[in-house]
């Protein structure tokens, strides 16, 4: 086409170039070398998808996507064959590692190629923020892209969030769209806490009353209720469809309250483990407090209990990881506790989380903590550790001071976008960062939403852009012009001050 145009006369070929613009897209997060070039590619009538051998489950997201512009390309399977060009090239890893891509757009097409699949989703993501939102609803015009190369790997391989859906239960709908969500922005790690004081969210086996009894809990005027078996693998299943893992925790050996009235023999004989100013066992727990159950440490059903359920958790559990919780609880016995669930988790053969108190306990180098306040006790100075701080990343707290319904005990101001958008780690050890929504106050799933988003894609952007490429005002600019697609997705969002939403 462009040849075409090349060999007309001077003028006609500025009135035709002039006639096809395309603007640079608003790209969150911001890749990690982008050279955007002055010419564009218009997408012709005509598009052919050429997914090379290896690249067909890419193919698909990809013919997915150019069905929702409205462009119902034809599939072919070949090295070179189409305007829209997947490759895979596993020589690539070494380059732009494991979860990396290269696109280039030219007057040829559009080529992806990737050393892995995670690489050509990726791509696929960041080609979905090449059309206009209207894509979202199905409304297209002419679609022409500028032309680029682009070379993309996330600066950290933990990207994550948390749903606490034990305070209020989150459902299937809900996780699926978040799920979704995530992905656009190329996030990969989805941390469930499944069981507090307020209510356990996750079927077993072996213990049919965690489900029968404390499942029905939540908090106050919070929604109840739990996953079954098999409701878990198809949520990891379309996770991991996403390149998304899930995380599960179960929470010990304090947030144990739902658990403790569902299994009574779990207590201590004179329940000296359940502070009874908060409430009269069995009745459940609605409330807000912290820190003021724990299991009976000297009592061996608790070790046989965290055993079985560990067990049947991991057996269900797809990706390598088991969060333990390990949050908010004095007991002299917390450190023999710790390193015995350490020990049964390596023993499942797979790697175990823990919030930072964990680290009070010489852990195995199998654990990862769970960073909250930021400190790493000196026993375990070279542990692996999440960023999770809550100054920066705990969504539940409030966006602009007095925000209804939301925390502040980290912040007195409440967690901003410049908040979470200014944080850098120092961490040697850090894997990434995870921004978890507690739901004490989060009672509906347009609530959850308006806690997590916009904050959320500068969570995205802080873990997979390069430090140096970091600025917030560009990213405030990039944000507004998200909005549409925001609105266009169902995103229900914070309409956080100065950006200009649409
Ligand atoms: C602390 S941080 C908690 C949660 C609360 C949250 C409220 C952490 C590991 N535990 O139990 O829900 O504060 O902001």
């Amino acid at each position: 086409f462009l040849f075409v145009m090349a060999s007309c006369s001077g003028v006609k070929t500025a009135e035709k170039t002039s006639a096809i613009t395309a603007e640079i897209p608003a790209l969150i997060p911001l890749p990690t070398e982008v050279n955007w070039r002055d010419e564009v590619y218009q997408l012709p009538k005509k598009n052919t998808i050429c997914a090379a051998p290896g690249t067909e489950t890419a193919a698909k997201w990809l013919e997915k996507l150019l069905i929702s512009a409205n462009l119902n390309p034809k599939m072919l399977t070949a090295e070179s064959c189409g305007n829209w060009q997947l490759k895979l090239n596993k020589d690539l890893i070494s380059s732009i590692g494991e979860e990396g891509y290269a696109l280039t757009v030219n007057d040829s097409g559009i080529l992806l190629e990737s050393g892995s699949e995670a690489g050509l989703f990726y791509g696929i993501q960041t080609l979905r923020q090449f059309f206009p939102a209207q894509i979202e609803t199905g409304k297209t015009g002419k679609i022409a892209f500028r032309q680029v190369h682009i070379r993309d790997t996330p600066a950290y391989e933990w990207r994550g969030s948390m749903v606490d859906m034990a305070r209020s239960f989150f459902g299937m709908d809900y996780l699926k769209t978040h799920i979704d969500r995530m992905a656009l922005y190329k996030m990969n790690r989805l941390h469930l806490h499944l069981s507090d004081d307020q209510g356990w969210r996750i079927q077993l086996d072996a213990y049919p009353q965690l489900t029968e009894i404390g499942s029905k809990s939540s908090v106050e005027g919070g929604r109840s209720g739990f996953l079954t078996k098999e409701q878990f693998s198809e949520i990891q299943k379309y996770a991991k469809e996403r390149h998304i893992i899930v995380i599960p925790e179960i929470d010990m050996p304090g947030h144990i309250y739902a658990a403790l009235r569902s299994l009574p023999e779990l207590n201590c004989e004179d329940q000296s483990n359940i502070n009874p100013a908060h409430v009269l066992p069995p009745e459940p727990y609605t409330g807000y407090k912290v820190g003021w159950t724990k299991f009976c440490m000297d009592n061996p059903k608790t070790y046989e209990f965290a055993q079985n359920v560990l067990r049947e958790i991991a057996e269900m559990t797809m990706g390598d990881y088991l969060h333990i919780g390990g949050d908010e609880i004095e007991d002299p016995a917390y450190e023999e506790f710790i390193l015995k669930i350490d020990k049964m988790v390596q023993d499942l053969g797979k790697t175990g989380i823990g919030w930072e108190e964990i680290t009070k306990a010489a852990v195995s180098n199998n654990m990862i903590s769970q960073q909250w306040h930021g400190k790493v006790n000196p026993k375990n100075k070279n542990i692996r550790q999440i960023e999770s701080i809550c100054s920066s990343f705990y969504l539940d707290h409030a966006n602009v001071p007095g925000q209804p319904n939301t925390l502040n005990w980290c912040n007195k101001e409440g967690v901003s976008l410049a908040d979470v958008y200014g944080f850098r780690s120092e961490n040697p050890n850090a894997l990434g960062m995870e921004a978890p929504v507690w739901s004490e106050h989060v009672l509906t799933d347009e609530m959850m939403d308006d806690r997590f988003w916009p904050r959320l894609m500068a969570v995205a952007e802080i873990s997979w852009s390069p430090k140096q490429a970091l600025d917030f005002e560009d990213f405030k600019q990039r944000l507004g012009r998200q909005g549409l697609r925001m609105k266009l997705m169902g995103i229900h969002h914070y309409p956080t001050p100065g950006i200009a939403w649409p």
